[in-house]
Order: C-alpha cells, then sequence, then structure tokens
C-alpha cells in the first residue's frame, strides 16, 4: 500500500455523496484535497469539518465542470503549491429524469451528457498533461453499473456511462508507456441525493428507490476508491463493480417490503 501522505487529491462533485465520502477518507490519510463543485458553501462546510478532524489542507474551487473556460482556468491557474495533482476522482455527474428516450426532456439529456462526459473530459484533458509530464499520476473515473447494463428509461444516463467506460479504456490505452494509472469505479445503487436530483426534488420517490434494500452507503464506494488508489505503483485496478448484496444487476434488486 502507498502513502497518501500530502498527496493532491482533485475531487470533483465533493458536495454531496459519494465525492463528500472520498474526501473524508483521502483527508484521514493525509491528503491535500481541491474540492470542487457548484455549492461552494458545502465545499467551506467540508472543508472546516475536515480540518478539525484531520488537519489538512484544502483548496476549494467554486466549479460547475460543464463549463469548459472555467475549468480550464480553475485548473490553469492553482497556486503552485496546489497544480501537481496526484489523483483526479472524476466524481461529479448526475441522472436526470426516467422517460422513455421518445419522450425525453432535452434539457435533462443535455445537462446529463455535459456534465458526465464532457465535465469529465474537460477535467481529464486540462490534468493529465501535468501528470505525464512529472511521470505520476492516477484518474479515477466514477462510471457506473447503468454503462455495462441498460434499464427502462436509463437510456441517456445509460448511454454517460457507458460513454464513461469507453473514455476510462481509451485514457488507458492513450497513457500506455507512462507511470499514469486509470481507473473506473462502477457501482451499483448507493443511497446518496442521487436519486433526489434524478427526480428533481422529489424526495418521496426518491426515497422509494431505496425502500426494504440496504443500499450501498458513499462510504462502501469512497473505501473501494481508496483502496485502487493505494496499491504498488507498477498495479493498475482497472475497473471495479460494486453492488449491494441485495442487488444482482441494474434491474434485480431484492427488496423486503
Ligand atoms: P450526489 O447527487 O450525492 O452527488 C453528486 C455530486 O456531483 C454533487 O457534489 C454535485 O455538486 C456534483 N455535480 C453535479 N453536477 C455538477 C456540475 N455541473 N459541476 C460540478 N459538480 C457537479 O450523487 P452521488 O454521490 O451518488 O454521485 C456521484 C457520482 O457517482 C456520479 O457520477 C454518479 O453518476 C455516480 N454513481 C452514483 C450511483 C448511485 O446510486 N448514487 C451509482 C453509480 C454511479 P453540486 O451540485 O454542488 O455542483
Ligand atoms: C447509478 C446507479 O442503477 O441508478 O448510476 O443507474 S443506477
Amino acid at each position: 500500500m502507498i502513502s497518501l501522505k500530502n498527496q493532491i487529491v482533485l475531487i470533483t462533485g465533493a458536495s454531496s455523496g459519494i465525492g463528500n465520502a472520498c474526501a473524508r477518507i483521502f483527508a484521514g490519510a493525509g491528503a491535500k484535497l481541491i474540492l470542487a463543485a457548484r455549492r461552494l458553501e458545502r465545499l467551506q462546510q467540508l472543508a472546516d469539518e475536515l480540518n478539525q478532524d484531520f488537519g489538512v489542507e484544502t483548496h476549494l474551487l467554486q466549479l460547475d465542470v460543464r463549463d469548459r473556460p472555467h475549468v480550464e482556468s480553475a485548473i490553469t491557474s492553482l497556486p503552485p503549491a496546489w497544480s501537481a495533482i496526484d489523483i483526479l476522482i472524476n466524481n461529479a455527474g448526475l441522472s436526470r429524469g426516467l422517460d422513455k428516450l421518445y419522450e425525453g426532456d432535452f434539457q435533462d439529456w443535455e445537462e446529463m451528457i455535459d456534465t458526465n462526459v464532457k465535465g469529465l473530459l474537460y477535467l481529464t484533458r486540462y490534468v493529465v498533461p501535468g501528470m505525464v509530464s512529472r511521470g505520476r499520476g492516477h484518474v479515477i473515473n466514477l462510471g457506473s453499473i447503468a454503462g455495462h447494463q441498460t434499464y427502462p428509461g436509463g437510456n441517456v444516463y445509460c448511454g454517460t456511462k457507458a460513454a464513461v467506460k469507453a473514455i476510462s479504456e481509451g485514457l488507458k490505452q492513450d497513457l500506455l508507456g507512462t507511470p499514469v494509472r486509470v481507473t473506473s469505479v462502477d457501482p451499483g445503487m448507493v443511497e446518496t441525493e442521487f436519486s433526489e436530483v434524478r427526480f428533481h426534488g422529489d424526495t418521496e420517490r426518491a426515497k422509494k428507490v431505496y425502500q426494504g434494500v440496504n443500499p450501498l452507503t458513499p462510504e462502501d464506494v469512497a473505501d473501494v476508491i481508496f483502496f485502487c488508489a493505494t496499491r504498488s505503483p507498477h498495479v493498475n485496478i482497472n475497473e471495479v463493480i460494486l453492488m449491494p448484496v441485495d442487488q444482482a444487476s441494474a434491474t434485480l434488486v431484492s427488496r423486503k417490503s
């Protein structure tokens, strides 16, 4: 296991769910964290907690990953103490709606494609050249079981996660011959704000997704991400699929009630 002490870790979507849990586990290992999301007040609260609990340094980026010029300026204008990013966790992402494709909402589609695919590409494009030139680095993308199996109404979201799978594989191939690592962590059902966002704030509908199931927690996923990041430098975990014991595929879930 390699030490993450003082390694610089950039986490997108750190204001909630899996990104927030990643911040905590990497902070516990002494990493220096760049926390990015749109909700700055959430990031500030997290930074205060991490400083209190672990005494770690954080650098906050209020960032919409869909905004390419802003992603470029945010990365290229990082202070020198923060610019040599060791680990990029491309976690920011969302689903919108469960409509049939032929009845789908264009705005929902654009939000998912722009965030999950284009945002991930922008971060990768601006961060990875520095990793290559420094001869060290690790990109960890949040894929999903939805990138392996499509489910009814999942159409465009599943398409974005299938794209993440292909992009992770492509990046791994393009980095061959460098020491930079690429991992895709692909969870099944994780209880976060994900379903609330999918259903545009309908908390009752969101709650039903997890009813009678013992879903993964954000900490379960962060634990796997941390495992991937701490393997010996010559080991690349390409892809991990994890799901709750109560889930067997994207559509097959055991519910107690
Ligand atoms: P949450 O909704 O809890 O967190 C999503 C995070 O993404 C938030 O911090 C949000 O921050 C950020 N985000 C969304 N849009 C943008 C944007 N345009 N720019 C910057 N940040 C953005 O969901 P999860 O923690 O569950 O999701 C994290 C990742 O895990 C996603 O990629 C999701 O697809 C994936 N995933 C989730 C699963 C689940 O069942 N929950 C299963 C498999 C994969 P803010 O709104 O402040 O910008
Ligand atoms: C999130 C998991 O199955 O709701 O990617 O799409 S699922």
